[in-house]
């Protein structure tokens, strides 16, 4: 199937100028994706239901950088939820969420002084409020990335947003929150094990999660213990997203595009690490045909070994490592 694609220029808060794809309409152009499915990013105005309004105007350019105009959300956004499209498709070959080609959308400026952004099924969309304080517009590229894989995990192995499994719901949209940003290293942002690091989502300039160390938010659990279900997902994500880290990089104190990194392991033995386009090709191929609902940190155990088993073969570098990941972070056989 043909079809148009038009592009027009973004000038974001969190990236500067970048390339956004929208449609022309009579004189006029709207913020829909031709490229990627249609996605498109409506203005919500300070309200917080239906859809508002589809961003379009004469000129084809979106936002001036400012927080303070009303694109400039609407183009951070777009620009987060085009990049995760093409990191599915690029990276995973999947088109689009459900696979099926069809975009979702993004509602920007949701109510007032609200701090948090979230994806929604009913509406296969997500929404950004524009933060309070010092907190920041929420439409970093992580959080976009963090968002719209809540809509991949629903379309897949649709992990319970409870319990473990809510921890690996969780922590599933932080994984792919690093791969879209590290994907997408434009030279203004080149990647990180951190996430919301742009908003300022604490007020005080710290992020809102760290991979390599989880407990440094103050909350999230490091290692995997009985129990662990009971804790809000966001911090029982803290092994899973760990894992992530000393499987992509590694154990131990490490610095990358100028962060530092200190990732102990539960056991005090080292992780080998593999590279996080490896670390992310087997937590997707385990979403996405091992994991089911119920799926709990033993069970993503066994389902990613399989996979790197089935990628790389028994007794492999990349399924010893798995392994000793999982181990570090204190989910044994
Ligand atoms: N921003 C949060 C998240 O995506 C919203 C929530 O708690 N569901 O996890
Ligand atoms: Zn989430």
């Amino acid at each position: 199937e043909w079809q148009a694609v038009h592009n027009g220029t973004g000038n974001t808060q969190y990236s500067g100028q970048v390339t956004l794809g929208s449609t022309p309409s009579g004189s006029s152009f709207n913020l829909t994706d031709g490229g990627r499915g249609n996605h498109r990013t409506y203005n919500l105005n300070r309200g917080t239901s239906g859809t508002g309004t589809l961003f379009s105007g004469p000129d084809d350019v979106w936002g001036d950088g400012q927080p303070s105009t009303a694109e400039t959300a609407g183009a951070d956004a777009a620009y987060g939820a085009g990049l995760t499209w093409d990191y599915l498709k690029n990276v995973h070959g999947r088109n689009g969420i459900k696979g099926d080609g069809v975009g979702a959308y993004s509602r920007v400026h949701y109510g007032n002084n609200y701090v948090n952004a979230f994806w929604t099924d009913s509406c296969f969309c997500m929404t950004y409020g524009d933060g309070a304080g010092n907190a920041k517009p929420l439409t970093s590229i992580d959080v976009a990335a963090h968002e719209m894989t809540h809509g991949l995990t629903s379309a897949t192995a649709k992990l319970v947003y409870s319990g473990e499994s809510g921890g690996l719901n969780e922590a599933t949209s932080d994984i792919f929150a690093a791969a879209v940003e590290f994907h997408a290293a434009n030279g203004q942002d080149l990647g990180d094990y951190l996430v919301g690091e742009k908003i300022d989502i604490r007020g005080n300039g710290t992020p809102l999660r760290y991979m390599d160390k989880p407990s440094k938010d103050g909350s999230s659990k490091d290692y995997w213990y009985s129990g662990i279900g009971g804790v809000d997902v966001h911090y029982s994500s803290g092994p899973a997203n760990h894992w992530f880290y000393l499987l992509s990089e590694g154990s131990g104190a490490k610095t990358l595009n100028g962060v530092n990194y200190d990732s102990p392991t539960s056991d005090g033995l080292p992780v080998t690490g593999i590279g996080r386009e490896k670390a992310a090709l087997i937590w997707y191929k385990a979403l996405t045909t091992k994991f089911t609902s119920t799926t709990n940190y033993a069970g993503a155990r066994t389902g990613t070994i399989a996979v790197a088993t089935e990628l790389y073969g028994a007794g492999s570098p990349e399924v010893k490592s798995v392994t000793d990941a999982w181990a570090g972070v204190n989910v044994g056989a």
